[in-house]
């Protein structure tokens, strides 16, 4: 697929293999049959890169309080990939296909992320990138009808956005809550992205603001179109979506031309690949024209950007 009838000769065929509820019981093992079941459709329709979600192998835990999170060490990795994981790593390597998959790390030395590995075709991993912006709370907020406790589970990650070759052009990856940050995108787009992974588990019931809830799915889509226009990038959006543990979460995964225009949608809130062909020199198109951002960016007069982090209203 690609604007203006050119046909570019780095096109790429991704999957957003979207995830539909998992059970706070479910095995890893089960789990990681589900992801290889969307891994054999994808081999079927000769996708290339797979991108899985966010905690693609568990239940999305930071919804339950806890005093002592080492109680809760079982819903992370420590090591990627590992013994319930190897399966997953050998089937995409046998057929070929590269993939991102979402996960709870926790590292040698006890720290706690939300990462995203990107791994190559020929099983090589290409990077790993744990989430920026951390959202929710971290204190026991018992009055909400669930909790989003993401900063109690997760540390906020200082390692920015980074962007690699990979996949015969340069892919980023950013996690959930990164994608409503303009910044997340910019960062990569300065460095030349021309494709974005973003996974992501988006309750629709918003508890400190519900009448934002009826625009879950048009706020998703909007700064994901925003981000992939903006920069002139392909963006691929993957849900784990329908209701788990009670908890209804926005499904709309979604693969995002440079133009801004969805070329593939979700059409269900369950397990789902949605497939489309990226032509990544597509991106020219923007970052040649509008966003030639060497000819018309203006770093001098967005100072704020890096020097400030709240509002500061004149005086
Ligand atoms: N997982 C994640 O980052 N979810 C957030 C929910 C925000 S409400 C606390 C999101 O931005 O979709």
């Amino acid at each position: 697929m690609s604007d203006g009838g050119t046909t570019g000769t780095r096109t790429l065929r991704v999957g957003a293999a979207q995830l539909g509820p998992i059970a706070r019981d479910e095995s890893r093992p089960a789990v990681v049959r589900r992801l290889i079941a969307l891994l054999d459709e994808a081999a079927d329709r000769g996708v290339e890169l797979v991108a899985y979600p966010e905690l693609a192998l568990t239940t999305f835990f930071p919804r339950w309080y806890t005093d002592d999170l080492s109680g809760h060490d079982h819903y992370y990795e420590r090591s990627m990939p590992g013994p319930d994981t190897q399966p997953l790593f050998d089937a995409a390597r046998q057929r070929g296909i590269g993939f991102s998959l979402g996960y709870a790390e926790l590292t040698d030395d006890g720290h706690r992320f939300n990462t995203t590995i990107l791994v190559e075709r020929d099983g090589s991993t290409v990077a790993r990138f744990r989430k920026v912006h951390i959202p929710g709370h971290d204190g026991d907020e018992p009055w909400r009808p669930f909790q989003h406790l993401e900063r109690r589970y997760f540390e906020e990650s200082n390692d920015g956005f980074g962007v690699w070759r990979a996949f015969g052009g340069l892919v980023g990856m950013a996690t959930c809550n990164d994608r409503r940050w303009p910044e997340t995108y910019r960062e990569m787009g300065l460095q030349g992205v021309e494709l974005i992974l973003i996974g992501y588990n988006t309750p629709i019931h918003y508890a400190p603001d519900p009448g934002q809830n009826p625009l879950q799915g048009f706020h998703n889509h909007l700064c994901m179109q925003a981000g992939a226009y903006q920069n002139g990038t392909w963006v691929v959006g993957v849900a784990k979506g329908g209701t788990e543990e009670g908890v209804e979460s926005l499904a709309q995964s979604a693969i995002i031309a440079p133009s801004g225009q969805i070329a593939a949608q979700a059409l269900t809130t369950g397990d789902e690949l949605v497939v489309a062909d990226c032509d990544l020199d597509w991106c020219r198109h923007y970052k040649e024209t509008l966003f030639d951002f060497a000819r018309y960016r203006r770093p001098e007069v967005y100072r704020r950007i890096t020097a400030q982090k709240g509002v500061i209203e004149p005086c």
